[in-house]
């Protein structure tokens, strides 16, 4: 709109030849519609004011282009007032003096075109005729713009939309509005080429307009799209909804609509009849959301798409999992029997969270489908991202670069969909270049409630939907009580989305039968709707009487048709009570195929080495320091900086960036794909990774390093994310489940601001392989370290990552051969903090080289990524060396033990801190210092080791975080543990604090006096003792 807006304001017709150039150098628009192609020519910009023309203004031009666009296609369709007009206007008549009055044209109807002199100022009549022709314009736009508000979506007639201050003046009763009268009605207008009412007509009676209209804009469709800023797209959606004849079906697709609807409501019946007090979040009310996904399936297999990826909330969960997915009815049901024991480890989940997996023909194309299920928490909208995230992985996988094989279809409640920033977060990845899933379509189960909350007092709103305006996505409402017209928008949808490769979202508005659950009285807080809901038929019904009325089916045949699936059901029901053992690993979302043994076992209990040649090192390190491509302006600090990786190199030595470029180039030149990503990674928060370097002479030119390493190596995805963690995280963890053979992670800016994704961390990183059975390898790397930074961007919160680590305290393991791997084998994640580049490769490339797939949180640095002794060399990164779990005491005191005084355990940076602390005091005899570089799951056999070695030291935990955060916590009773007790873990930190640190630098730096001082003082725990 703003567009024609413009255009109008520069309103100036346009010689013969500028305008032939001018539609000449726009790609005219060709719809197909009922009655042939019908072709448009975009708006042309005029470069004149609008008041030039007497009778024009800013409403006006639309109208103006429509009549010009016609003549130029005929000049004899339009009236002779605009030909004349238009002759004038192409012959040079300057602004204001190209209108001739009817009476200067010549009496035989032929048209001369005058000389200018002789034209005159307009005549009333014409006037009046350009007015009406605007006012037909302008109502058949309000119909489009604002039609929907007159459409009757809402089954139980109580709609809650709220539009008081928008009035629709729309409808015979209103042609006032646009200056029109009653006696306009039978006169017949031409129609503007903005609508496809006409069909194969170019004009209509106005009566006639405005009753197809009201067919198109006002029955139990509403579309909002005017706020789409693309004309091809607006009309592509016009011409669906307002073309005659649109909704027909046939009679094949009617019984096909009606068995689906069968199917449907028969499920839920049957659930309520067999286990009436279990909830299972049922579906009547919008039973005809079964026909709607199937639809959408259906038509998408028709367009090529081989993988459907989804993701759901509880509500008709186990409906979608049986009729549309088509899970086998007897392992539904046996869900509901509580005394079946499982037969995996782990927590497991309620039904209505499990996820499912399944290749199968369509029926309706014939062809071969997978659709798949993302299990969810309860956290509503959650897997929102984690759906895309996959989608987006089963795409890269399969090269389909622009979504034509894989899709995702997203199911939302009403509430969640208006109250979750999730929802706003997963819609602004949608067009991105690296997480775009090329169009999503999003159906939502508009039930008009959220648990007990009316949505006048949920959303601000007056559409559940409006958040999907942000992305120009359409939005089809639709009254689900009408199945033909459901199955409708859904082919439109999926349609819209195989076109243009963008969101749509289908907006289905029911009603819920039940309470919230089948548990739950709805009459105690919404007493009238449901008073209202008592009295309505359901659709099924309603839909088989329209049907029988019409013919299209006997009240035999359908009464077949129930029985037959009553039948399946009842057979499935006796099946299910053969089952005696519930296996989760049947609702596995996304299987691994050859990744692990043929009964889910990993292939060994062993990692190999994660060291590489010094070849590969140097080769990559090659690449590190240089631009692989000609002609490649680089900034000069960053030459000065790859002149220092080359060096390093030549030193062999690494750096922080240079360690992770040897773990990531090492892993691609395997053929495992590596992506990062999160906010500002391909240079790197701290400036100093620069994998996308940039031609400081050409714009956007780029050159990533990392895919310069081989011919036959994977590719590299390094990508800035859109300043979200939630929907960034979860879209990465979504993306690492697609495959066991990627290195998918995901930094944040500083660690601390993970908490905004915590969602994704609590509910499915931490216990996703214990509700879900399917391992991830998704790695986090969270910036951490005080600094001297203030209460933000230092705490990455360890306390919180290690809280939620399984492994028991208290119980001292058995250390067997393996227990290094068996241990990580039975964790919920990993976490670490290096203090070395060296093992910060290693830990990034057991990732991979592991049999098996666990999360790996690592805290990373920041000023150890410049700091000279923050450097490993080569001989660490060889063949045969490994990630060390602790980096044990290898100085002076290594090699008396027994004349070590303490024995320091600590973790990441502050073991610079010291071991320098420990120089300038001359301690290095008396103090020995250990790094615990894995934390979790705690390495208790070298804890046991090297505090045996010290037989005669105390024990003390040092760590620079406040006392309540950091690691303490966590580590001291695994210690004591190890040790049996025997001594005490003493403690040098900060103190418990509320902030994670100081806003004052001094403040910060005697807080490291502080705790620096009671490490090394050996009496400081005299007075504990
Ligand atoms: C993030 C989150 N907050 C709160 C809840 C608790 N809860 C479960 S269902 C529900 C209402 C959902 O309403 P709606 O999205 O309209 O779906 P419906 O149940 O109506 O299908 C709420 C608040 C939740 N599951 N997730
Ligand atoms: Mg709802």
């Amino acid at each position: 709109m703003h567009r024609l807006r413009t255009c109008a304001a520069r309103l100036r017709p346009l010689t013969a030849s500028q305008a032939a150039q001018t539609v000449g150098q726009q790609r005219p628009l060709t719809v197909a519609g009922v009655g042939g192609t019908r072709t448009f020519q975009p708006i042309r910009c005029y470069t004149a004011p609008v008041a030039s023309e007497p009778f024009l203004n800013g409403t006006s031009s639309n109208y103006v282009e429509e009549m010009y666009f016609a003549w130029l296609e005929n000049p004899k369709s339009v009236h002779k007032s605009w030909d004349v007009f238009f002759r004038n206007a192409n012959a040079g008549a300057p602004p204001g003096s190209a209108y001739q009055s009817p009476l200067a044209m010549s009496p035989a109807g032929g048209v001369a075109v005058p000389q200018f002199s002789s034209m005159v100022a307009a005549q009333p009549n014409v006037e009046k005729l350009v007015e009406d022709h605007l006012a037909v314009q302008s109502l058949i736009r309000a119909y489009q713009v604002m039609g929907h508000h007159n459409a009757q979506l809402d089954p139980l007639g109580i709609s809650c939309v709220n539009f008081d201050d928008a009035p629709v003046n729309t409808g015979f009763q209103h042609v006032g509005f646009y200056g029109l009268e009653e006696s306009d009605l039978d006169k017949v207008f031409r129609l503007p080429t903005t609508t496809f009412i006409g069909g194969s007509e170019s004009a209509l009676p106005l009566k006639e307009i405005i009753r197809r209209l009201e067919m198109a804009y006002c029955q139990h469709i509403g579309v909002e799209f005017m706020f789409i800023n693309d004309l091809e797209q607006c009309q592509w959606i016009r011409q669906k909804f307002e073309t005659p004849g649109v909704m027909q079906f046939t009679l094949e697709e009617k019984r096909t609509l009606l068995a689906r609807m069968v199917r449907s409501t028969r499920f839920e019946e049957f659930l309520q009849r067999k286990w009436s007090s279990e909830k299972r979040f049922g579906l009547e009310g919008c039973e005809s959301l079964i026909p709607a996904l199937k639809t959408i399936i259906d038509k998408s297999s028709e367009n090529g798409v081989e993988n459907v990826i989804m993701g759901m909330p509880h509500r008709g969960r186990l409906n979608v999992l049986a009729n549309v997915i088509r899970k086998e009815l007897e392992q539904i049901f046996c869900q509901f029997d509580s005394k079946l024991e499982a037969a995996d480890e782990g927590s497991g989940d309620v039904k209505y969270h499990l996820g499912m997996y399944h290749r199968r023909i369509n029926r309706v194309t014939d062809r071969n489908i997978t659709l798949s299920l993302v299990a969810n928490p309860s956290h509503l909208e959650a897997v929102d991202p984690v759906v895309q995230g996959k989608t987006k992985a089963e795409q890269f996988y399969c090269g389909d670069s622009d979504g034509k094989r894989v899709m995702s279809i997203l199911l939302h409640g009403d509430a969640a969909f208006a109250g979750q920033g999730i929802v706003y977060e997963t819609f602004h990845l949608s067009d991105l270049p690296s997480y775009t899933t090329h169009g999503t379509v999003h159906v939502v189960v508009n039930n008009q409630i959220g648990f007990t909350t009316d949505p006048r007092m949920a959303r601000s709103s007056p559409y559940p939907t409006d958040v999907a305006r942000v992305v120009n996505a359409p939005i089809f409402h639709v009254n689900a009580d009408d199945p033909e017209a459901v199955m409708y928008v859904c082919n439109v949808a999926a349609e819209w989305r195989a076109t243009f490769h963008k969101d749509v979202v289908v907006d289905l508005v029911c009603y819920r039968r039940m309470g919230h659950n089948e548990m739950d009285e709805p009459m105690f807080t919404q007493p009238l709707m449901y008073k209202q809901i008592k009295k309505q038929k359901g659709v099924l019904l309603k839909y088989a009487e329209k049907l029988i009325a019409e013919g299209a089916v006997s009240r035999q045949e359908y009464e077949e048709e129930i029985a037959k699936y009553d039948k399946i059901c009842e057979e499935a029901y006796a099946r299910s009570k053969d089952e005696k053992i519930l296996h989760i690993k049947h609702w596995l979302d996304s299987p691994w195929p050859g990744f692990f043994t043929l009964d889910g076992q990993p292939k060994s209990m062993s990692c190999p080495s994660t060291g590489l040649t010094e070849e590969n090192l140097t080769h990559i390190g090659g690449i590190a320091s240089s631009v692989p491509v000609e002609d490649f302006t680089i900034h000069g600090g960053l030459s000065r900086i790859l002149k220092g990786r080359a060096d390093m190199v030549k030193k062999r030595t690494v750096d922080w960036a240079l360690g992770e470029y040897m773990a990531f180039g090492s892993l691609l030149k395997e053929g495992i794909h590596v992506r990062l990503s999160g906010q500002d990674v391909e240079r790197g928060t701290f400036s100093h990774r620069h994998h996308v370097l940039h031609d400081q002479n050409v714009d956007k030119r780029t050159c990533i390093p990392m895919n310069h390493l081989s011919p036959d190596q994977a590719p590299y995805t390094v990508c800035n994310s859109s300043l979200s963690e939630y929907g960034v995280l979860g879209f990465e963890l979504g993306f690492a489940m697609a495959s066991p053979n990627a290195l998918v992670l995901w930094e944040a800016q500083f660690g601390d601001f993970h908490n905004t994704a915590q969602c994704i961390i609590d509910q499915f990183i931490c216990p996703g392989q214990a509700k879900w059975v399917r391992q991830n390898g998704i790695v986090l790397l969270l910036p951490h370290g005080m600094e001297g930074m203030g209460p933000e961007h230092s705490s990455a919160r360890p306390e919180r990552f290690l809280q939620m680590c399984n492994d028991d305290p208290d119980v001292m393991p058995t250390i067997t051969e393996d227990f290094a791997v068996r241990q990580l084998y039975d964790c919920n994640w990993i976490v670490v903090n290096c203090s070395s580049p060296a093992n910060y490769f290693h830990v990034i490339r057991r990732q991979i080289l592991a049999p098996f797939r666990k999360p790996l949180i690592v805290f990373t640095p920041k000023s150890l990524l410049r700091h000279p002794e923050a450097r490993s060399s080569f001989d660490e990164m060889l063949p045969g060396t490994h990630f060390q779990r602790v980096i044990l005491e290898d100085g002076v005191a290594a090699e008396r033990p027994e004349e070590v005084k303490r024995l320091i355990f600590c973790t990441g940076k502050v073991y610079y801190e010291l071991t320098k602390e420990r120089k300038n005091r001359g301690m290095e005899g008396t103090v020995a210092i250990a790094r615990m570089e894995q934390l979790s799951p705690f390495p208790f056999d070298l804890v046991k080791a090297e505090s045996e070695r010290y037989a005669n030291a105390d024990l003390v935990w040092c760590q620079e975080e406040h006392k309540n955060q950091g690691y303490y916590d966590y580590v001291k009773p695994r210690i004591r543990t190890t040790i049996q007790r025997a001594k005490p873990v003493w403690y040098a930190g900060r103190d418990p604090a509320a902030a994670p640190a100081t806003g004052n630098k001094n403040t910060h730096l005697v807080e490291v006096r502080r705790f620096l001082d009671t490490a090394f003082g050996l009496d400081a725990f005299k007075d504990q003792q």
